[in-house]
């Protein structure tokens, strides 16, 4: 279960609906699992006021939730993403507490765990995604003692000093001691969790495991809460990028923009935790300085529309949308313009064929629980050719080590990586590339799923065996 189904709805020219995969990483990463495995997938349908009956996508089927506009405005534009979004991305803007969003969440979890408990079989194993959902591992165990539950949170787990802002502090951390897995991103991740469980509740962290203690209801149990880095379905993505009418829209799109010398590429979600801002201040004191010339670079920015009704985010696209064009303004030509901005989603294919055009893959987050769009270039370079540049806070830089790792604050240092991605060598190139995609292929999602269900899939033994073995 998700906050969302993995899918939108799309209105086609005659009138028709259908369901198109909707971007995002959860869906990357999470979606060609769920498909093998025919599980049910509960979540909200993404149109508020609307009740839509169960549907069936090839194996996988569909439960919608139903949520209404104020829901949607307190539960999730609100608590998920006024409140935990900011202050689990280090607090790069400022999380906003309000009681009616709070208790808004606490309602729409309950709703469901509620759906999920009617539908899960006995002993069923319940997979529960990310922060909009925290409190309902605990409501599921209170409903369900037979479920195995595993969480799993694809965002970054705070520091206990920031964490302790939050003045529900210790019901989120319960609501996840209600799992028997709580899956992150990092090292860091899952050692800060377990510190904030000692300091907030009675449960002491043993190890990678949380010991909570008995109630009058269960004896007491474990919780192992451990770091598995997410991946991407390598080989799919190398697939599309072997394609010969793939390759062909590269070089089109090459073609399309004027043959630069060096084409650089940005894609994100519209989110102010991605360091878009910062990119573009760097790109255009570099344009300023002469360091890089408009006649031969392009940069294109892929920026997908993003909660667009909470004001963060409006006020990101306009400054956003302001300076590129003020970068096109001052350095343009007829014909010409250094900065590309496309405000769209696109199919996997276009994707595929914009990481092949690309010299160089800008990815620059200020704080960033993996990023898989850094793995994805990787995926499909197969040529070995193309320079990734990677914040060290994008939970993929453990991982991708052979990046040019930058600090996205220190603009000086990100103009420098950016001018020796443009100038680097062949040779050198194709040296870091290889060792980006050895990481890649080592742990691709199949990899992580295996560590991570395996987990989970031991401790529904255990509970089946119970206590005394
Ligand atoms: P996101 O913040 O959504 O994910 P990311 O990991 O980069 O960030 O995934 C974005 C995905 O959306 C990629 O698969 C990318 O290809 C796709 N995408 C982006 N723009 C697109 C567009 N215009 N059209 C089509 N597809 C587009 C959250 C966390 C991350 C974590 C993932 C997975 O914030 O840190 O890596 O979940 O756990």
């Amino acid at each position: 279960m998700s906050n969302r189904l993995p899918v939108d709805r799309v209105v086609e020219e005659d009138g028709s609906t259908s369901w198109r995969a909707s971007p995002g990483g959860l869906v990357t990463a999470v979606e060609p699992i769920v498909e093998q495995l025919g599980c049910l997938w509960v979540g909200w349908a993404g149109s508020a006021d609307e009740r839509i009956e169960p549907f069936e996508i090839g194996a996988m089927r569909l439960a919608p939730v139903e949520l209404s506009s104020e829901d949607v405005e307190r539960y999730y534009e609100g608590f998920s993403n006024g409140t935990l979004w900011p202050l689990y991305h280090d607090v790069i803007a400022q999380p906003e507490y309000h009681r009616e969003w709070w208790d808004r969440y606490q309602q729409v979890n309950r709703r469901f765990a509620e759906r999920v408990a009617e539908a899960a079989a006995e002993d069923a194993i319940v997979w529960v995604h990310d922060y909009q959902l925290q409190l309902v591992p605990a409501m599921l165990r209170e409903l369900r003692p037979d479920l195995t539950i595993a969480f799993f949170l694809h965002i970054p787990f705070p520091p206990s000093r920031l964490f302790a802002q939050l003045p529900w502090r210790k019901r989120i951390v319960e609501g996840l001691l209600g799992a028997d897995v709580v899956g992150f991103q990092q090292v860091t991740d899952a050692v800060a969790f377990r510190m904030t469980v000692e300091r907030f509740t009675r449960a002491p962290a043993l190890g990678n495991t949380v010991v909570v203690p008995s109630t009058p209801d269960e004896g007491s149990r474990t919780v192992l809460a451990q770091e598995f880095p997410i991946s991407i379905d390598a080989e799919a993505f190398a697939e599309v990028a072997r394609r010969p009418e793939v390759r062909r829209r590269a070089e089109e799109i090459r073609e399309e923009l004027g043959n630069p010398r060096t084409l650089m590429l940005g894609v994100d979600r519209l989110d102010y935790t991605k360091g878009i801002r910062h990119r573009l201040k760097a790109y255009k004191e570099l344009l300023e300085d002469g360091e890089i010339d408009p006649a031969e670079t392009v940069f294109v920015q892929v920026a997908t529309p993003s909660r667009e009704r909470v004001d963060a985010y409006r006020q990101l696209r306009d400054e956003v949308e302001v300076t590129v064009g003020r970068i096109n303004g001052d350095h343009g030509t007829i014909g010409r313009a250094p900065l590309v901005y496309l405000h769209r989603g696109y199919s996997r294919e276009e994707m595929v064929a914009l990481y092949l055009a690309a010299d160089v893959l800008l990815v620059t987050p200020l704080r960033d629980g993996m990023n898989l769009v850094a793995k994805e270039y990787a995926a499909c370079r197969l040529d070995e050719r193309g320079v990734l540049v990677l914040s060290e806070f994008a939970g993929a830089a453990d991982e991708l080590r052979d990046a040019l790792l930058v600090n996205p604050h220190d603009i000086e240092g990100l103009k420098a990586a950016i001018v020796r991605a443009a100038l680097m060598p062949l040779e050198e190139q194709r040296r870091r590339m290889r060792s980006l995609r050895r990481a890649v292929d080592d742990n691709d999602v199949a990899h992580w799923a295996a560590g991570y269900l395996g987990s989970v899939l031991a401790a529904a033994e255990a509970r089946r065996i119970g206590p005394g073995g």
